[in-house]
């Protein structure tokens, strides 16, 4: 496991070389419109050392679906009497036009690397108050100063994960190791109506580009008009462009094979706490071709209602024994290096067998960048989803 964290770091060095680094988070005000920022020099050393009397009630925490252990949130608010309230959100650009448009009432998002880089462009993260968080110490160094925010400025890793295809093994027993098993028409026909793709505007042209042998941020005219055609001769034949509950239909057998995340794969395998039982007969691959990794990360928006909360909250989610609960709930991968050696042997095998980097895949690994010309991946979307 902590071999395949190095070789996260690795893939973020190489990204960085691959797209010349991004600017630095804006600085803005210390706690921007916050209303219960914490005064100077006042912080909390340690998780004992919060000041209750600054807490709120209420976080709003706006995450992605089945992201984080809901035993996590009652033993926050047990311990700080603190409700977390959790919405959901589907993709990185809904939740960034959510919170672009201001007063959202959210604390805390999660975006990907690339959609960091977006909110500190668009300064719409709050600096972070390090000082408050005691815990940072339990975070693999190599996973921090990445591309995307080089000072972690506004964000806190939060969870790593790769994107592939997850499939029934039952229905696939020769196996899947192309993406041709989404995109060959011809193949599809057969499964049509019992596979999904992801509803992500960088993700699912990515996965077409793959397919055709390019990067995941090509974006070369002929390129995309090619990926466009193959989307669009795709998607009658899909059940749904589906980013929330892929793990649900993957493990009732609505679906056979999916464009899924990692830890996605390995709910619909082992199933999700007490909301739905896994089907050991789900596997997840890496195409041939290639696929995505990605880190997920906590940033406390600049008009935060409860900044100081938010910080709390981070802060309890960085203990180890809470960061490794959480990682082992959701499947995905911890870059809490003091939580590796707490998680259980069955999710380290999974994440040896494929459900992490491995020696196995890690050429075929790729991170997604933003840059000036990126843009064409919403222009290709809103063709394909519209037509
Ligand atoms: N169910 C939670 C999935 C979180 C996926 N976020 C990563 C997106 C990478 N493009």
């Amino acid at each position: 496991m902590k071999k395949a964290i190095h070789w996260l770091a690795l893939g973020l060095l190489l990204a960085l070389a691959a797209c010349g680094g991004a600017p630095a988070a804006s600085p803005g005000n210390e706690y921007g419109g916050a209303t219960d920022a914490p005064a100077g020099g006042e912080t909390a050393a340690t998780d004992g050392e919060v000041d209750r009397s600054r807490l709120s009630g209420e976080l709003y925490f706006y995450n992605w679906s089945d992201y984080v252990d809901p035993a996590i949130l009652e033993q926050f608010q047990e311990e700080y009497g603190v409700e977390v309230i959790v919405d959901t959100y589907d993709s990185n650009e809904d939740m960034l036009a959510k919170v672009r448009a201001g007063n959202s009432g959210y604390d805390i998002v999660v975006p990907s690397d690339y959609a960091v880089q977006t909110m500190a462009i668009e300064d719409l993260g709050l600096p972070l108050d390090k000082s408050m968080l005691t815990n940072w110490t339990h975070l693999d160094p190599e996973l921090l100063g990445q591309y995307f925010d080089e000072e972690n400025a506004i964000s806190v890793p939060y969870l790593l994960g790769l994107t592939g295809i997850a499939y029934n093994t039952e229905a696939f027993p020769e196996g899947v190791d192309s993406w041709a098993a989404m995109f060959d028409t011809a193949q599809v026909a057969n499964y049509q109506g019992k596979l999904s793709m992801l509803e992500d505007e960088r993700e699912t042209p990515g996965a077409a580009l793959k397919y055709l042998g390019k990067s995941l941020n090509e974006t070369d005219p002929a390129a995309l008009e090619e990926a466009q055609a193959l989307l669009i001769a795709q998607k009658p034949l899909l059940a749904a462009y589906n980013s929330a509950d892929v793990n649900r239909k993957l493990a009732s057998g609505e679906y056979v094979i999916a464009h899924a995340w990692s830890g996605t794969a390995m709910q619909a395998r082992n199933g999700l706490g007490d909301e739905f039982s896994g089907n050991p007969a789900i596997t997840f691959v890496i195409p041939k071709e290639g696929g995505t990794i990605w880190m997920d990360n906590l940033v406390i928006l600049k008009d935060s209602p409860n900044a100081y909360t938010a910080h709390v909250f981070i802060n309890f989610l960085l203990r180890p024994e809470i960061a490794a609960q959480n990682a082992e709930y959701v499947g995905y991968i911890t870059p809490n290096q003091d939580a590796v050696p707490l998680l259980s042997q069955e999710v380290r095998d999974l994440y040896d067998a494929g459900y992490a980097p491995t020696d196995e895949n890690i050429d075929r690994l790729e991170w997604i960048v933003r840059d000036e010309s990126t843009s064409a991946f919403t222009d290709l979307w809103t063709v394909v989803k519209g037509d």
